[in-house]
């Protein structure tokens, strides 16, 4: 109900709308319409109520309030249900929580801000209030746990597309789970996973987004690798448009990956890599080498020319060296 009058709001661009429109509208009472406009006051919209004329938008939230993001969404199945927080440990340990006890697949929890929001391998994620989009999505995919490994590369897939069509600032993927823009990482994504042996229980993809962040405001230690999409577009960036746009194009990849396996989405993935071509740094947990990224293969592991033949790489880090290095 919430969302639909502040979708009616929305429509009325500024101009009054009276609590008898809108509570003939949507059939209820112009009590309750009243304390939904109280509720959305609170959440942080700025409506202007008259007695006479009614109620008016002046100026919408910009968190990512649930009422905000389903004005916005397109996808059907992901964020159907959203779980909101201003502040939480961490989205994806929240996912997780939320997976184990049946949630529905396409449950998405989304926070303002992460008090220990996590990388891969224990790393930690700045994730500072009302300036990203600090996101995990649950899927519950038909494949075999071997293909789990490969969710990163859809996920990035998906992030990417959305990020460049809303954004227009040309970020590519490095390889397994980066989004870059001019050599800095605007997006890193960590999947995990709970499985038996020939079945996935669920996949839980988190996606930590830079959107708003202002380059001063990153701590040092990740001051000259990090940015994001406002410095790298000049504008801020709506973030409850581009959460929606990724919900979009996630779930589209993901249908993609259920009716025709995972092929048409490598392929996307090799266009949209900043990784092939480039010589590269590979440190795993027990080797450290250099080469050629060449291409990934079917199982979404990245082959690295050695002197010593091809490498395959399924986890690690990978820096890409700068030209003029070799
Ligand atoms: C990642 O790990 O890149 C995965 C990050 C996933 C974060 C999301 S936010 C929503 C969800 N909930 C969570 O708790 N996590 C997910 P990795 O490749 O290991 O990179 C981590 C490294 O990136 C850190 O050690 C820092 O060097 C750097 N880093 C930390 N915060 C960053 C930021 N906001 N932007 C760019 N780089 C960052």
């Amino acid at each position: 109900m919430r969302t639909a009058i502040l979708e009616l709001l929305k429509q009325n661009s500024g101009q009054y709308i009276s609590g008898e429109e809108i509570s003939q509208a949507l059939h209820v009472s112009r009590t309750a319409v009243w304390k939904h406009i109280q509720a959305l006051k609170l959440a942080g919209y700025e409506i202007e109520a008259h007695t006479r004329l009614g109620y008016a938008l002046r100026q919408s939230t910009d968190r990512l309030l649930p009422e905000e993001i389903k004005v916005h969404l397109t996808s059907v199945v992901l964020g159907q249900e959203i779980h909101y927080f201003s502040e939480i440990g961490s989205t994806n340990n929240e996912a997780k929580k939320l997976a184990t006890n049946g949630c529905p697949e396409g449950t998405i929890v989304v926070a303002e801000a992460q008090i220990t929001g996590r990388g891969r391998l224990a790393r930690g994620w700045f994730s500072p209030p009302g300036k990203g989009i600090w996101l995990s999505v649950v899927l519950r995919p038909p494949f075999s746990p071997m293909d789990a490994a490969k969710c990163t590369l859809m996920a990035a897939v998906g992030v990417n597309r959305a990020i460049n069509s809303v954004t227009g600032t040309g970020c590519g993927i490095k390889w397994p789970n980066d989004i870059l823009w001019q050599g800095r990482k605007v997006v890193g994504i960590l999947t995990e996973m709970s499985a038996e042996m020939d079945a996935i229980n669920y996949v839980v993809i988190g996606m930590g987004i830079n959107v708003n962040i202002d380059q001063q405001d990153f701590p040092s230690e990740i001051a000259a690798t990090a940015t994001s999409l406002a410095v790298a577009a000049g504008r801020r960036i709506s973030r409850v448009k581009l959460l929606t746009a990724i919900l979009a194009e996630l779930e589209s990849t993901y249908n993609t990956v259920k009716a025709s396996g995972f092929a048409p989405v490598l392929a996307d993935w090799r266009q949209q890599s900043i990784t092939l071509g480039q010589q590269v740094d590979v440190r795993g947990v027990e080797r450290h080498f250099t080469g050629l990224a060449v291409d990934i293969d079917a199982d979404g592991a990245l082959l690295i020319k050695t002197p010593n033949g091809i490498e395959r790489v399924l986890a690690g880090d990978v820096s890409i060296r700068p030209a003029g290095m070799f």
